[in-house]
């Protein structure tokens, strides 16, 4: 069997580090994954990918000889990946069993306005035969900014509903969550699952009141739906780690033929240490 995780979210959510974390944890556990790097502008990697994209189309190449600028750049490599998806059949159809990590660049216009992921995920899905699914990474910077936090989830959300595949979010650099004076917050858990009357009135408070009916029908939205709730992601705790992977074994079923196996659900306690 073939599984994919697509590596989601905004530019600096923390993708390519834990896309090593993964691979170092993945590692330690005796199993076997790989890199593919979707980002033509990346620069280096702590693992060498076993697909990259830039061998295919650098963005400095483009941008030199087309004369675009870094986004239109981007676009014109995504446009070109698409049109030449046979790239990746050559490069990954060779693997048998394999349990690919698929780092993807951040703009948002990758997600939105060029279908890139959503072909990609089908691609991968039906012409390759891999169980792919996703995770999307948003900071938690953005959950101490009751209106940030309202905008990753939403993009999560749209990120969701376009690829159409299982997604896991993540609340990435967990680490960073402070209080106001500087000590790590110890109530995390608030953070992953926040009480939408708290959300409702500090989002209302930074916006045109004209849009607080908006706000609420979003509240609304996260809270009926519970489309979007978050793991904490901290890329140097281990167990961070490990229980992400088991939640993406999980939502691929990898390895049903073996042990199922049943994600150790994480809560504050797990951050007791901070
Ligand atoms: N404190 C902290 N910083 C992180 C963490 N993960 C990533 N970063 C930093 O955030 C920046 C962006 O990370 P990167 O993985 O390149 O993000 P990407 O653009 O989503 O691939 C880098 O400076 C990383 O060192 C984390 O868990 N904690
Ligand atoms: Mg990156």
């Amino acid at each position: 069997m073939r599984y994919a995780v697509l590596v989601t979210g905004p530019a600096g959510a923390g993708k390519s580090t834990f896309c090593a974390s993964l691979i170092t944890h993945a590692n330690t556990l005796g199993r076997q994954v790989h890199l593919v790097n979707l980002d033509p502008a990346a620069e280096r990697f702590e693992y060498q990918p076993a697909v990259d994209i830039r061998d295919l189309i650098s963005l400095e190449d483009v941008m030199e000889e087309l004369e675009f600028g870094p986004n239109g750049g981007l676009v014109y490599c995504f446009e070109y990946l698409l049109n030449n998806l046979d790239f990746l059949e050559d490069e990954l159809g060779q693997y048998e069993d394999e349990y690919l990590i698929i780092d993807c660049p951040g703009q948002i216009e990758l997600y939105t306005h060029i279908p890139l992921l959503p072909r990609l995920a089908q691609f991968l899905q039906t012409r390759l035969g891999y169980r792919t699914s996703a995770v999307y990474l948003v900071e938690s910077q953005f959950m101490q900014d009751k209106a940030k936090y309202f905008a990753g989830v939403l993009s999560a959300m749209s990120c969701m509903l376009s690829l159409g595949i299982s997604m896991l979010c993540l609340m990435s650099k967990m680490d960073l969550v402070k209080d106001d004076k500087g000590r790590v917050r110890r109530e995390v858990g608030r953070y992953l699952d926040p009480d939408p009357n708290l959300l409702l009135e500090d989002v209302n408070s930074q916006t045109n009141p004209k849009f607080h009916s908006l706000n609420k029908a979003v509240v609304s939205l996260i809270e009926d739906q519970n489309i979007v709730s978050f793991l904490p992601l901290d890329v140097s705790a281990e167990d961070s780690v490990n229980t992400i992977l088991s939640h993406i074994d999980n939502m691929m079923q990898y390895g049903e033929d073996e042990e199922p196996k049943v994600p150790k659900d994480m809560d504050e306690g797990d951050f007791d240490d901070y």
